[in-house]
Protein backbone atom coordinates (compact mmCIF):
# COMPACT_ATOMS: atom_id res chain seq x y z
CA UNK A 1 0.00 0.00 0.00
CA UNK A 2 1.46 3.51 -0.51
CA UNK A 3 2.19 5.79 1.75
CA UNK A 4 -0.57 8.10 0.83
CA UNK A 5 -2.85 5.59 1.02
CA UNK A 6 -1.82 4.78 4.70
CA UNK A 7 -2.40 8.23 5.21
CA UNK A 8 -5.97 8.37 4.34
CA UNK A 9 -6.46 5.48 5.63
CA UNK A 10 -5.11 6.29 8.89
CA UNK A 11 -7.62 9.45 9.10
CA UNK A 12 -10.47 7.43 8.38
CA UNK A 13 -9.81 5.44 11.26
CA UNK A 14 -9.25 8.29 13.36
CA UNK A 15 -13.20 9.84 12.25
CA UNK A 16 -14.34 6.51 12.25
CA UNK A 17 -13.68 6.19 16.12
CA UNK A 18 -14.28 9.50 17.17
CA UNK A 19 -17.64 9.11 15.89
CA UNK A 20 -20.55 7.07 17.26
CA UNK A 21 -19.89 4.08 18.99
CA UNK A 22 -22.59 1.91 21.05
CA UNK A 23 -22.90 -0.99 23.09
CA UNK A 24 -25.30 -3.07 21.37
CA UNK A 25 -25.39 -6.32 23.43
CA UNK A 26 -23.88 -9.32 24.99
CA UNK A 27 -24.66 -13.07 23.78
CA UNK A 28 -24.04 -15.55 26.48
CA UNK A 29 -25.04 -18.05 23.16
CA UNK A 30 -25.00 -18.47 19.67
CA UNK A 31 -28.30 -18.31 19.20
CA UNK A 32 -27.93 -14.21 20.79
CA UNK A 33 -25.32 -13.34 18.03
CA UNK A 34 -26.27 -9.85 15.79
CA UNK A 35 -27.44 -10.95 12.34
CA UNK A 36 -23.96 -11.38 10.65
CA UNK A 37 -24.46 -7.89 8.16
CA UNK A 38 -20.94 -5.81 9.06
CA UNK A 39 -17.36 -7.05 9.61
CA UNK A 40 -16.53 -7.52 13.17
CA UNK A 41 -13.10 -7.86 14.63
CA UNK A 42 -12.80 -9.84 18.04
CA UNK A 43 -10.71 -9.09 21.16
CA UNK A 44 -9.52 -12.55 23.14
CA UNK A 45 -6.73 -12.95 25.72
CA UNK A 46 -5.95 -13.77 29.02
CA UNK A 47 -8.13 -12.31 31.74
CA UNK A 48 -6.94 -9.25 32.61
CA UNK A 49 -4.87 -8.59 29.70
CA UNK A 50 -6.71 -5.70 29.33
CA UNK A 51 -9.22 -6.24 26.58
CA UNK A 52 -11.86 -3.70 27.85
CA UNK A 53 -9.50 -1.41 28.79
CA UNK A 54 -8.39 -1.05 24.46
CA UNK A 55 -11.43 -1.22 23.59
CA UNK A 56 -12.24 1.53 25.75
CA UNK A 57 -9.34 3.42 24.31
CA UNK A 58 -9.51 2.57 20.69
CA UNK A 59 -13.13 4.04 21.04
CA UNK A 60 -12.27 6.92 23.17
CA UNK A 61 -14.83 6.16 25.41
CA UNK A 62 -14.01 5.62 29.19
CA UNK A 63 -16.60 3.77 30.40
CA UNK A 64 -18.00 1.56 27.19
CA UNK A 65 -16.66 -1.55 28.31
CA UNK A 66 -16.43 -2.69 31.59
CA UNK A 67 -13.73 -2.90 33.16
CA UNK A 68 -12.38 -4.87 36.33
CA UNK A 69 -9.57 -6.16 38.59
CA UNK A 70 -11.70 -9.36 39.17
CA UNK A 71 -10.69 -11.88 36.17
CA UNK A 72 -13.66 -13.49 34.56
CA UNK A 73 -16.05 -10.37 34.75
CA UNK A 74 -16.95 -10.51 30.78
CA UNK A 75 -18.39 -14.17 30.21
CA UNK A 76 -20.49 -13.40 27.45
CA UNK A 77 -19.38 -12.05 23.53
CA UNK A 78 -20.16 -8.07 23.72
CA UNK A 79 -20.84 -6.96 20.92
CA UNK A 80 -20.00 -2.76 20.17
CA UNK A 81 -21.23 -1.36 17.14
CA UNK A 82 -19.24 1.93 15.58
CA UNK A 83 -20.18 4.13 12.98
CA UNK A 84 -23.15 6.00 11.68
CA UNK A 85 -24.47 3.77 9.04
CA UNK A 86 -23.37 0.94 10.76
CA UNK A 87 -19.40 -0.01 9.74
CA UNK A 88 -17.77 -2.51 12.36
CA UNK A 89 -19.10 -4.51 15.42
CA UNK A 90 -16.33 -4.73 17.87
CA UNK A 91 -16.27 -8.39 19.75
CA UNK A 92 -15.18 -8.13 23.71
CA UNK A 93 -14.89 -11.76 24.08
CA UNK A 94 -14.37 -13.25 27.49
CA UNK A 95 -11.14 -13.90 29.06
CA UNK A 96 -9.38 -17.26 29.22
CA UNK A 97 -6.61 -18.61 31.82
CA UNK A 98 -7.77 -17.48 35.42
CA UNK A 99 -6.64 -20.05 37.85
CA UNK A 100 -9.53 -20.36 39.47
CA UNK A 101 -11.98 -21.28 36.92
CA UNK A 102 -14.19 -23.91 37.49
CA UNK A 103 -13.96 -26.59 34.76
CA UNK A 104 -17.50 -26.12 33.28
CA UNK A 105 -17.01 -22.60 32.71
CA UNK A 106 -13.71 -23.16 30.89
CA UNK A 107 -15.73 -25.53 28.70
CA UNK A 108 -18.70 -23.58 28.39
CA UNK A 109 -16.21 -20.71 27.34
CA UNK A 110 -14.39 -22.97 24.90
CA UNK A 111 -17.54 -23.71 23.39
CA UNK A 112 -18.87 -20.68 23.17
CA UNK A 113 -15.68 -19.51 21.65
CA UNK A 114 -15.00 -21.69 19.32
CA UNK A 115 -18.20 -21.92 17.70
CA UNK A 116 -18.29 -18.02 17.56
CA UNK A 117 -14.97 -18.62 15.67
CA UNK A 118 -15.25 -21.38 13.39
CA UNK A 119 -18.73 -20.20 11.73
CA UNK A 120 -18.73 -15.92 11.98
CA UNK A 121 -18.55 -15.79 8.26
CA UNK A 122 -18.27 -11.71 9.43
CA UNK A 123 -15.54 -12.53 11.80
CA UNK A 124 -12.80 -10.79 9.35
CA UNK A 125 -10.06 -10.00 12.04
CA UNK A 126 -9.09 -10.94 15.96
CA UNK A 127 -6.76 -9.42 18.17
CA UNK A 128 -5.13 -11.49 20.69
CA UNK A 129 -3.66 -9.21 23.33
CA UNK A 130 -0.82 -10.45 25.56
CA UNK A 131 0.45 -8.50 28.24
CA UNK A 132 3.77 -7.19 28.40
CA UNK A 133 4.98 -7.70 31.86
CA UNK A 134 4.10 -11.63 31.00
CA UNK A 135 4.79 -12.18 26.99
CA UNK A 136 3.19 -15.15 25.47
CA UNK A 137 1.83 -18.12 27.62
CA UNK A 138 0.46 -21.39 26.93
CA UNK A 139 -3.21 -20.44 27.44
CA UNK A 140 -2.34 -18.18 24.52
CA UNK A 141 -0.69 -20.65 22.46
CA UNK A 142 -4.03 -22.54 22.30
CA UNK A 143 -5.98 -19.48 21.73
CA UNK A 144 -3.62 -19.18 18.63
CA UNK A 145 -4.40 -22.98 17.37
CA UNK A 146 -8.31 -22.19 17.72
CA UNK A 147 -7.53 -19.58 15.63
CA UNK A 148 -5.06 -21.56 13.20
CA UNK A 149 -7.49 -24.37 13.14
CA UNK A 150 -10.56 -22.01 12.38
CA UNK A 151 -8.57 -19.99 10.12
CA UNK A 152 -9.51 -16.22 11.78
CA UNK A 153 -6.41 -14.01 10.51
CA UNK A 154 -4.74 -12.74 13.91
CA UNK A 155 -3.00 -9.91 15.34
CA UNK A 156 -0.54 -10.31 18.77
CA UNK A 157 -1.35 -6.91 20.30
CA UNK A 158 1.25 -6.22 23.43
CA UNK A 159 -0.87 -4.44 26.43
CA UNK A 160 0.18 -2.51 29.30
CA UNK A 161 3.41 -0.69 27.66
CA UNK A 162 3.64 1.62 30.08
CA UNK A 163 4.49 -0.89 32.43
CA UNK A 164 7.48 -2.12 31.17
CA UNK A 165 10.98 -0.81 30.23
CA UNK A 166 11.36 0.24 26.75
CA UNK A 167 14.44 -2.11 26.58
CA UNK A 168 12.43 -4.69 27.85
CA UNK A 169 9.68 -4.42 25.71
CA UNK A 170 11.83 -4.16 22.25
CA UNK A 171 13.15 -7.45 23.31
CA UNK A 172 9.80 -9.19 24.30
CA UNK A 173 8.15 -7.67 20.33
CA UNK A 174 11.30 -9.46 18.42
CA UNK A 175 10.29 -12.99 20.57
CA UNK A 176 6.61 -12.45 19.98
CA UNK A 177 7.45 -11.91 16.19
CA UNK A 178 9.05 -14.82 15.94
CA UNK A 179 6.98 -17.16 17.56
CA UNK A 180 4.06 -15.53 15.71
CA UNK A 181 5.96 -16.65 12.07
CA UNK A 182 4.91 -20.28 13.21
CA UNK A 183 1.74 -19.81 13.01
CA UNK A 184 -0.38 -19.89 9.75
CA UNK A 185 -2.88 -17.41 10.86
CA UNK A 186 -0.90 -15.21 12.68
CA UNK A 187 -0.66 -11.77 11.07
CA UNK A 188 3.08 -10.59 10.08
CA UNK A 189 2.29 -6.99 11.94
CA UNK A 190 2.22 -7.11 15.65
CA UNK A 191 0.97 -3.62 17.73
CA UNK A 192 2.82 -2.60 20.89
CA UNK A 193 -0.15 -0.40 23.25
CA UNK A 194 -0.78 1.27 26.17
CA UNK A 195 -4.50 2.18 26.91
CA UNK A 196 -3.10 4.14 29.88
CA UNK A 197 -0.72 6.45 27.61
CA UNK A 198 -2.60 5.83 24.25
CA UNK A 199 0.34 4.23 22.51
CA UNK A 200 -0.19 2.59 19.78
CA UNK A 201 -4.03 2.94 19.60
CA UNK A 202 -4.09 4.95 16.60
CA UNK A 203 -2.24 2.37 14.57
CA UNK A 204 -4.29 -0.60 15.71
CA UNK A 205 -7.41 1.86 15.00
CA UNK A 206 -5.79 1.84 11.18
CA UNK A 207 -5.49 -2.02 11.26
CA UNK A 208 -8.95 -2.83 12.41
CA UNK A 209 -10.21 -0.75 9.96
CA UNK A 210 -7.97 -2.40 7.05
CA UNK A 211 -9.04 -6.01 8.38
CA UNK A 212 -12.70 -4.74 7.91
CA UNK A 213 -12.74 -3.23 4.42
CA UNK A 214 -10.20 -5.97 2.43
N1 LIG B 1 -1.08 0.49 33.46
C1 LIG B 1 -2.00 -0.02 32.65
N2 LIG B 1 -3.04 -0.70 33.16
C2 LIG B 1 -3.97 -1.24 32.31
C3 LIG B 1 -3.84 -1.08 30.90
N3 LIG B 1 -4.87 -1.73 30.33
C4 LIG B 1 -5.61 -2.26 31.33
N4 LIG B 1 -5.08 -1.97 32.54
C5 LIG B 1 -5.62 -2.38 33.86
O1 LIG B 1 -5.69 -3.81 33.93
C6 LIG B 1 -6.87 -4.25 34.62
C7 LIG B 1 -7.68 -5.19 33.73
O2 LIG B 1 -8.15 -4.49 32.60
P1 LIG B 1 -9.46 -4.95 31.79
O3 LIG B 1 -9.53 -4.06 30.61
O4 LIG B 1 -10.65 -5.01 32.68
O5 LIG B 1 -9.03 -6.44 31.36
P2 LIG B 1 -9.89 -7.53 30.55
O6 LIG B 1 -8.94 -8.23 29.67
O7 LIG B 1 -11.07 -6.89 29.90
O8 LIG B 1 -10.36 -8.52 31.73
P3 LIG B 1 -11.56 -9.60 31.68
O9 LIG B 1 -12.80 -8.92 31.18
O10 LIG B 1 -11.67 -10.08 33.10
O11 LIG B 1 -11.13 -10.71 30.77
C8 LIG B 1 -7.61 -2.98 35.01
O12 LIG B 1 -7.28 -2.67 36.34
C9 LIG B 1 -7.05 -1.92 34.05
O13 LIG B 1 -7.10 -0.62 34.56
C10 LIG B 1 -2.70 -0.32 30.39
O14 LIG B 1 -2.49 -0.13 29.18
N5 LIG B 1 -1.83 0.18 31.31
MG1 LIG C 1 -13.13 -7.31 30.00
Amino acid sequence: MSEIADEELAERARKLFAGPVEFLKSAPGLEFLPDPDVPEVAFAGRSNVGKSSLLNAITNRKGLARTSNTPGRTQELNFFEVGSPLQIRLVDMPGYGFAEAPKDMVRRWKRLVNDYLRGRSVLKRALVLVDSRHGLKDVDREMMRMLDDAAVSYHLVLTKGDKVKPSALGTLYETTLTEAAKHPAAHPAIFTTSSETGSGIAELRTAILEAATT
